[in-house]
């Protein structure tokens, strides 16, 4: 087997999830849907409940001794997350509530600033609605024109068409690193590279990056990334944007309140230095704590490890999937990650997973929130198994034999 030969210890790992122990339906559960949110380890899970037993206060806010350890603690996330995407300041990571509040974050306050009518937004078919809608929104409020990257058969970007695309009324790239609903890997570099010899900045919206490969924003020198907090190992309600500093310093606060104010008069109100500058308002202090412990433990699994154990899992999947009857694979670009997404004939997935679910094992149905990629492959929607680095060969043949069983059922 392919795993013996993997340097993860997948059994002591699975025993840091709670979650991961227990039946569904009277069956192990089977856990395969993880680019919807991720499974939590002991260590996050217990560091939480530690802020809320010993330390709960608010953070920048008190001399008291609870609100100093309870900002040292929060503010300590923030180290371990500009370390983690190697960030060149920690003015660059702004805090926010997830992927959604970045990209939303970026549309608004970088549009009102740059986006004029009759100026061009690029993003493309494979969007998350996420990084769709904002776009649309801001689009229709200054008569901005969003243009759409077209992507291939098996699920890739046209890169010519997007050669193409950028104009010198383009003012910003924003795209997926990772496709969601595909697990298509887009090539950032190049799309970073093209559009930056014409002086246009790229966001990437990294929800599905980040919990899987190493993202060096440095490297890829990319202007603006967003990420959950969910995907990787953390809590809910926590996410960061990550913005060059040149650009966060030039775009207008997104949300006014306290935290991110200077000087408050009715004449004139003068705003927080980065990163605050983007934080109104008592964040979520627990899970962003929470978060801090959630990298720290994906630090010690490592994260070359993590891509080496799914890209197995991945190829294992890719293997015997297509051995069952009228698989079809939707998505089959040369470099992926971490998703198979199928279908079964002509079943419906939303069948197909509720007798997966009756087996115990756990995959999202339906159009995972990219209706415009659905639309492009002419189907209502998709089965989908997203791995993690916790998930198993055996599981992957539990899903075989799952579907196997639908088909006999159909
Ligand atoms: N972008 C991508 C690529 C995503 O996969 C998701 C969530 C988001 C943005 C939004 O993230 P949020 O944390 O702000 O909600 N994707 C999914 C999914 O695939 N199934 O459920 C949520």
């Amino acid at each position: 087997m392919i795993e013996k030969s993997l340097s993860l210890d997948i059994q002591k790992i699975r025993s840091d999830f709670p979650t991961l122990q227990q039946k569904v339906n009277g069956k192990p559960l089977v856990y395969f849907d993880n680019a919807a949110t991720s499974q939590k380890p002991l260590k996050v899970i217990e560091r939480m409940e530690a802020y809320y037993r010993e330390q709960n206060s608010n953070v920048h806010r008190g001399v008291h001794t609870l609100s100093q350890i309870a900002t040292d603690a929060y503010e300590n996330t923030r180290k371990l997350v500009r370390e983690f995407i190697n960030a060149s300041s920690e003015r660059e990571v702004i805090f926010t509530k997830g992927t959604t509040e970045g990209i939303n974050l970026v549309a608004s306050s970088f549009g009102r600033k740059f986006v004029k009518e009759g100026d061009e937004i690029i993003i493309s078919t494979l969007e998350h609605h996420s990084n769709i809608v904002p776009w649309q929104i801001l689009c229709e409020q200054v008569g901005a024109n969003l243009k759409v990257i077209p992507v291939n058969d098996r699920g890739e970007l046209e890169m010519e068409a997007y050669a193409q695309m950028l104009t010198d009324r383009t003012k910003i790239v924003s795209v997926a690193y990772i496709s969601n609903s595909l697990g298509t890997i887009n090539p950032v570099r190049e799309i970073i590279e093209l559009a930056h010899a014409r002086n246009i900045p790229v966001m990437l919206d990294a929800a599905q990056a980040v919990p899987h490969l190493k993202v060096d924003v440095q490297e890829l020198d990319v202007d603006f990334i967003a990420f959950s907090g969910h995907k990787m190992f953390a809590p809910t309600g926590v996410g960061i944007l990550y913005g060059k500093e040149r650009w966060l310093e030039e775009m207008p606060p997104y949300m006014g309140g306290g935290d991110m104010i200077d000087v408050v008069r009715f004449e004139k109100t003068t705003y927080s230095s980065l990163p605050h500058k983007f934080e109104a308002g008592t964040p979520n202090i627990a899970g962003f704590i929470g978060l801090g412990a959630g990298i720290e433990y994906m630090n010690e699994v490592g994260i070359e490890a993590i891509a080496a154990h799914e890209n197995a899992l991945l190829e294992y999947g890719h293997k015997v999937l297509p051995e069952i009857e009228s698989m079809r694979l939707i998505g089959t670009a040369a470099k992926k990650a971490s998703v198979i997404s199928f279908l079964l004939g002509e079943i419906h997935p939303y069948d197909t997973g509720t007798i997966l679910d009756e087996l115990g094992i756990a995959v999202r149905t339906g159009h995972h929130c990219t209706q415009p990629l659905m639309q492009r492959y002419e189907i209502p929607g998709t089965v989908r198994a997203s791995f993690a680095f916790y998930n198993t060969f055996e599981e992957i043949d539990k899903l075989v034999e799952g579907l196997k069983r639908v088909r006999q059922m159909f």
